[in-house]
């Protein structure tokens, strides 16, 4: 039998493999360490995981697509980006997962992503593999006509691509509820037909669940209730730190509000604002939903109790729990000594991989709850593959069973990973409980499936 020490070696050999075969990705290094460094414990345990190839096979994408976005701004100028989807895996259902619209995107945060929502989708317990796309397109000062111009020339090449039985996107960073309008209709009218189940978070005159907007948020924060219980403890009365302020952010706030938090913060990439009475959370959505504004207009407006620091991090306002919602390593090491400085109980990550591993290591060394983001924020995809069942059913269901759904849900993943922490001598582990279910699942998929 082989030890886990013996295990790890091999990992760690693989994970100098996947530096070596993927250069200057290192969001996707990051995201494999992180997932890699917890599985010894799992493949030394259970044989059938140590067959050669599985884990090499999980760490390669099925398929990656790159292509051309050319398209005209208002004042005719061509402009050209660069588009993306990487189908990681399929062993449990067509590839599911978001696209991103941001500057900063490229193949190998594209991988990242993709990587995670293996094991994110995995855990919902549905039958969605794992994919993710976007673009370096930046909506931010882009007219709605110059926003459309562009999602018709991304999908006039990613059509192609996607399907409801073969790969589903949605929305992520820069991407809602607008863009995925603009999408369907380009994907409708060059395909001529009423394929509803091809996209989720679409409007809800048109296919759209009820809960979609909201449950990346809600689902983070019933995570994070589900560890404080765990505790003893509940939201009641506690302070909350959010970073962000699009769509992860203020459904975050709009349930720790319903279950009797406070959310004190909010953020974007201008800076943040602390507000002492609590965010408010009409004045945010119609800054943020209605007017696509800045941070720093929701304190010029709200009045004394509000106040907006350029460039700063809101992991400096103490607070009981910490619920980073903007983006990947949002919260470095110096953040989590703040935090635990300040009597942080709980770290929920409603981003992606915001927690830096010097940051989650830390945390963890000292006590605090923390809650990996392919755990705590599988609500939003959990939901749009309910969505996708709807469609495919011809029917909508009212937004009080999607949401006692979403409950369901993340309260099974909250014990799913609980439980099996324990198994591999890690309580209350829930980085190594997630990665190792997660992982468990998807690899007996692909070994029953065969070498494809
Ligand atoms: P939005 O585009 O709605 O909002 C993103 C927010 O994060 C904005 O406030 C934005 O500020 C801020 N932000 C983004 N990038 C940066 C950056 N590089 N530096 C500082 N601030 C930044 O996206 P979502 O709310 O949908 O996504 C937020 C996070 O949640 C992402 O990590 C995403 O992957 C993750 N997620 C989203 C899900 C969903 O259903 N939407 C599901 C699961 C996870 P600014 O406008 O200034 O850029
Ligand atoms: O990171 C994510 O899980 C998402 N952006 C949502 C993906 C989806 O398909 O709903």
């Amino acid at each position: 039998m082989t030890t886990r020490r013996e295990t790890q070696t091999r990992l760690d050999q693989l994970l100098k493999e996947i530096e070596h075969r993927n250069p200057a990705q290192p969001e996707f290094h990051q995201a494999a360490h992180e997932v890699l460094e917890t599985l010894a414990p799992v493949v030394a345990a259970r044989p059938e995981y140590a067959e050669p190839g599985l884990i090499e096979r999980l760490v390669e994408p099925e398929r990656q697509v790159m292509f051309r976005v050319p398209w005209q701004d208002d004042q005719g100028r061509v402009h050209v980006n660069r588009g993306f989807r990487v189908e990681f895996n399929s062993a449990l259902g067509p590839y599911k997962g978001g696209l991103r619209f941001h500057p900063s995107v490229n193949l190998g945060v594209i991988k990242f992503l993709g990587f995670e929502q293996i094991f994110k989708n995995a855990l919902t317990g549905l039958g969605i593999g794992g994919g993710k796309g976007g673009s370096d397109f930046d909506p931010h000062g882009r007219s709605d006509a110059e926003v459309m111009r562009f999602c018709q020339s991304f999908m006039t090449e990613l059509y192609r691509h996607i399907g409801e039985h073969t790969d589903v996107p949605a929305g992520d960073i820069g991407v809602g509820g607008r863009e995925i309008g603009y999408l369907f209709g380009q994907y409708r009218r060059i395909t001529n037909r009423w394929e509803a189940g091809v996209l989720t978070g679409k409007g809800q005159g048109w296919g759209g669940s009820l809960i979609r907007p909201e449950a990346t948020g809600y689902g983070n924060v019933l995570f994070a209730a589900a560890m404080l219980r765990e505790r003893g403890e509940d939201l009641e009365g506690q302070t909350a730190v959010v970073s962000g302020s699009g769509n992860v952010a203020i459904y975050t706030i709009e349930k720790l509000a319903a279950l009797g938090a406070n959310a004190v913060t909010c953020s974007d990439s201008s800076g943040y604002v602390v507000d002492e009475k609590g965010i408010d959370l009409d004045l945010l959505k119609q800054i943020k939903e209605v007017e696509r504004g800045r941070v720093d207009a929701y304190a010029e407006r709200r009045g004394s109790s509000a106040r907006f620091v350029p460039g700063g991090r809101v992991w400096d306002v103490p607070a009981d729990i910490a619920l980073p919602s903007a983006t990947q390593n949002e919260l470095d090491e110096n953040d989590a000594a703040t935090l635990i400085r300040n009597g942080v109980k709980a770290v929920s990550e409603g981003a992606n991989m915001p927690a830096t591993p010097e940051a989650v290591h830390l945390l963890q060394k000292a006590g605090v709850a923390f809650g990996p983001g392919k755990a705590a924020n599988a609500g939003g995809v959990a939901v749009s593959a309910l969505e996708m069942a709807q469609n495919h059913a011809r029917t909508s269901w009212t937004a009080a069973r999607v949401e006692e759904e979403l409950t369901h849900i993340m309260n099974d993943i909250h014990t799913t990973c609980h439980e099996t922490a324990e198994r591999y001598d890690a309580p209350g582990d829930y980085v190594t409980g997630a990665n190792i279910a997660g992982f468990e699942r998807v690899a007996d998929a692909m070994l029953a499936q065969g070498v494809i």
